[in-house]
């Protein structure tokens, strides 16, 4: 722990994340979302669970706030509903939900904890699907128009901004796959919402610079793409390409990878760019969050017969135009079935750097499900003290290789509605009772408490 403490430097921030329908309950006081839509579908849902109560932290926001001081954070990173600021998208903003989160963000100051907003964190407003969604060419105003209301009510006291998390699972898994919300199956519709949620980025961005908004960026899920063997080389660099570059490429001027257009040709004419939005999109960011939990490791297909029956066959919808590929996660697992390989946030972490360069990079969400077991009122989660452990120092590695990495965020304070996953996957450093709403402290919240109390004072720190 001090080996991981002495390499922090005095600006390194540690902090933890939560979005809000993640977390929140309360929907009967707030509009509608896609993701209220898709969990009442039947099957969506492993467990059917749904929108409520969630952890009530709608009710209980007082008693999370207490956690974070308790495990003595830097920084809190959590989202905002944009259904309980304005129920349709557009139109009037609902001042109960503005309060809301007002007296969140107050109380957190007063406890010495920075407010980082998250912008948009997957709950688009259903009337705004209604209209297109992520696919609508009004949806750069729509998101803009929210930014303003944030950035007018709360820029004086607010740390950091992002305007989204991870397009990447908006777009491929929402819109080009079925798995999340709001599940239409289709390769255009995904590359498409790709691009208007990076048009929709850059609208938030110009909003939170006339508002003169501290460290204002935004949130990718990024990661290592490895080829177990040569013949699945070509669908790595597809992958890589709609995971990472695409992005990136966005971000840093170079619009999108060339490779990306060929090969989803027949998908899609992208005829939807237009070159006065990719200005804006490559407008600079004061950072950039990465979220990474595990690498993407695949295989070629030996023959067509196997692809059909191999249930590691990864659903190629979430990557329109990829080449068939196997998913070969190596053990360890997670429960989400996620590969444990530290050494993948080292080369991402510094992957990123190259191809975005000059931009500071803080890790937004890292953590892992486990199968937690309560005995005798705790949670020796060794596990995911283990992952939390190994990845801060290859985030480390990293930024002791040149990476300029300013600080870690731990998903999730809180056990949460896992999206398509419900109830059944857990992530907190705090065990969360959903019949009782307790919280416990997991052994991991131990470690990150002793872990940031075991700092010594910023004047002392490296750096
Ligand atoms: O729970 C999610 C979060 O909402 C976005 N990033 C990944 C987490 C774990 O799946």
């Amino acid at each position: 722990m001090d080996n991981l403490n002495s390499r922090m430097p005095s600006y390194f921030r540690i902090g933890a994340a939560t979005s809000a329908w993640q977390i929140e309950g309360s929907s009967h006081l707030r509009g509608r979302s896609i993701w209220d839509d898709f969990s009442q579908i039947p099957g969506k849902i492993v467990d059917g669970a749904q929108a409520d109560p969630a952890s009530d932290h709608f009710n209980r926001w007082e008693e999370d706030l207490d956690l974070l001081s308790w495990l003595g954070v830097d920084s809190y990173r959590f989202s905002i509903s944009w259904p309980r600021i304005l129920h349709d998208g557009v139109g009037t903003v609902d001042p109960a939900g503005l309060a809301f989160y007002d007296r969140l963000i107050d109380r957190l100051l007063l406890r010495n904890i920075e407010p980082v907003i998250t912008i948009y964190h997957w709950d688009l407003p259903s009337a705004l699907e209604d209209k297109g969604g992520w696919n609508w060419a009004g949806i750069g105003d729509a998101f803009a128009q929210y930014t303003e209301i944030l950035a007018r009510k709360f820029v004086d006291r607010t740390a950091m901004w992002a305007t989204l998390n991870e397009p990447w699972c908006s777009a491929f898994l929402g819109y080009a796959d079925t798995v999340m919300a709001p599940g239409r199956g289709d390769g255009a519709a995904g590359l498409e919402a790709a691009y208007r949620l990076m048009v929709a980025h850059g609208r938030s961005m110009e909003v939170l610079r006339q508002y003169n908004a501290k460290n204002a960026g935004t949130v990718l899920n990024l990661t290592t793409v490895i080829a177990e063997d040569a013949g699945a080389e070509s669908a790595a660099r597809h992958i890589d390409g709609l995971q990472n570059r695409i992005w990136l490429d966005l971000l840093a001027g170079r619009g999108i990878p060339q490779d990306i257009i060929e090969g989803t040709r027949h998908i899609s004419d992208w005829s939807f760019v237009d070159e006065s939005e990719l200005k804006s999109i490559s407008a600079p960011i004061d950072w950039l969050g990465v979220n990474y939990y595990t690498p993407t490791r695949i295989a070629s297909i030996p023959h067509q017969g196997e692809a059909k029956d191999n249930e590691n066959h990864t659903h190629s919808l979430s990557f329109p135009g990829v080449p068939p590929f196997l998913s070969v996660p190596r053990p360890p697992h997670t429960d989400m079935g996620w590969e444990v390989h530290p050494e993948s946030l080292t080369t991402t972490l510094q992957q990123t750097q190259e191809r975005l360069p000059g931009v500071p990079i803080y890790i937004t969400e890292n953590g892992g499900a486990f199968p937690d077991e309560m005995v005798d009122g705790s949670i020796d989660d060794q596990d995911r003290v283990e992952y939390f452990q190994t990845h801060l120092d290859a985030a480390l590695k990293a930024r002791e290789a040149g990476v300029d990495l300013r600080g870690y965020f731990a998903w999730s304070l809180l056990d949460n509605v896992e999206w398509a996953e419900g109830l059944t996957k857990r992530f907190g450093l705090f065990h969360v009772n959903y019949q009782t709403q307790k919280r416990t402290a997991k052994r991991s919240a131990y470690f990150f408490r002793e872990l940031l109390a075991r700092r010594k004072p910023e004047s002392d720190r490296i750096g």
